[in-house]
């Protein structure tokens, strides 16, 4: 008796393995476990086995039939999913799922840097509009209708209808004249953002980059103060070392206006690659607000005076971590991109 249900187990399994529609499933399931299936013949030899034996055997054909009912009904399952009849088991061997966590970008990481710093010294960071008017990119910053900075080969204007011209903004000024329109002074404002230029591309130039623009208007801050802000801030974005130094430049924006070097952040002033030998580099314009950009924006300019400056954020941020190509920011390669 052992024998013949050890015989008819093997069997119905294979077959129940083998089935592929539900119609021959159902064949099976009559076959093996029907009313005049092959079960329930062997069922009627249990008279025959001897009497000791027969527990055993009665209990062993009942927990075939179980078996066999169990896998026909497992097997219907994973058909109607289309799904192959084996289980999937977790191997718990094997090693888990990895997530790759995401980073900022390296211009993220300087640009909130910068403006952290600022932040702590009483700023406040504000936002506008990439897309700008001419009289926010220009006429409001007293930058003349004969100004070359007006010229197509130095900003991308945009081709909208109507007679307003419309252009990507080539400075974050229009920020802060756009904040001056509505609030009244004391200010302290930092506006970061980017910035287009129809600039060629190479290792040092792009036609998008970055600026944080920074505005103080007060009704006593003063050129000295600019000069101390300034000494502070890069003291403690480029180290306690750091020196800075002024030269005298122009902007129409500004008037006095001052371009302002630090000593070179790889060689400390001695002279190397990074600083063409000089000891310094040039890294941020500034000066005192001019009085015209004050009645553009109806601030009496007898009363109040105004800090102003602007630096390039890719330039820092190529200083700071070594990086000699400013393509390299735009390309979106996580070989770069990662060792941040
Ligand atoms: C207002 C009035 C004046 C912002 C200033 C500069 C000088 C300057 C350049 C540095 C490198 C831009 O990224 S860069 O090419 N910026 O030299 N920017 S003063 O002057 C302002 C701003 C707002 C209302």
């Amino acid at each position: 008796m052992k024998g013949k249900l050890a015989a008819l187990e093997q069997e119905a399994l294979e077959e129940i393995e083998k089935a592929s529609t539900q119609d021959r499933l159902e064949q099976l399931r009559v076959q093996y476990l029907g009313r005049h299936g092959t079960l329930s013949a062997l069922l009627k030899e249990l008279g025959q086995v001897p009497a000791e034996e027969r527990p055993e055997a009665g209990e062993r054909a009942n927990r075939l039939k179980e078996r066999l009912g169990a896998e026909i009904k497992q097997k219907l399952i994973s058909l109607e999913k289309g799904t192959p009849a084996v289980r999937p088991l977790r191997d718990p061997t094997l090693p888990g799922h990895t997530f790759s966590v995401g980073k900022r970008h390296p211009l993220t990481r300087i640009t909130r840097e910068i403006c952290e710093i600022f932040v702590s010294l009483g700023f406040r960071v504000a936002e506008g509009p990439e897309i700008e008017t001419e009289y926010y990119n220009f006429d409001a910053l007293n930058i003349p209708a004969s100004h070359p900075a007006r010229d197509a080969f130095d900003t991308f204007y945009l081709n909208t209808p109507g007679p307003k011209k419309y252009l990507l903004r080539s400075q974050t000024s229009t920020v802060q004249i756009r904040v001056m329109e509505k609030a009244k002074p004391p200010l302290r404002i930092i506006a970061p953002g980017r910035v287009f230029r129809p600039d060629a591309v190479d290792a040092s130039h792009s036609f998008m980059f970055h600026q944080v623009e920074g505005l103080w208007v007060d009704t006593e801050v003063a050129f000295s103060d600019l000069k101390g802000l300034l000494t502070l801030f890069f003291k403690q974005l480029f180290g306690p070392k750091t020196r800075t130094r002024f030269r005298p430049h122009f902007f129409p924006f500004t008037e006095p206006s001052t371009d302002v070097d630090i000593s070179c952040t790889l060689c400390g002033g001695r002279g190397c690659r990074v600083c063409s030998q000089k000891g310094w580099l040039e890294v941020l314009g500034a000066g005192m607000v001019h009085p015209n950009v004050f009645r553009a924006v109806k601030v009496d300019p007898r009363r109040f005076r105004g800090l102003a400056f602007g630096l390039g954020v890719e330039r820092i941020a190529m200083l700071k971590f070594g990086i000699d190509d400013i393509r390299l920011f735009f390309e979106n390669d996580l070989r770069f991109l990662r060792q941040f």
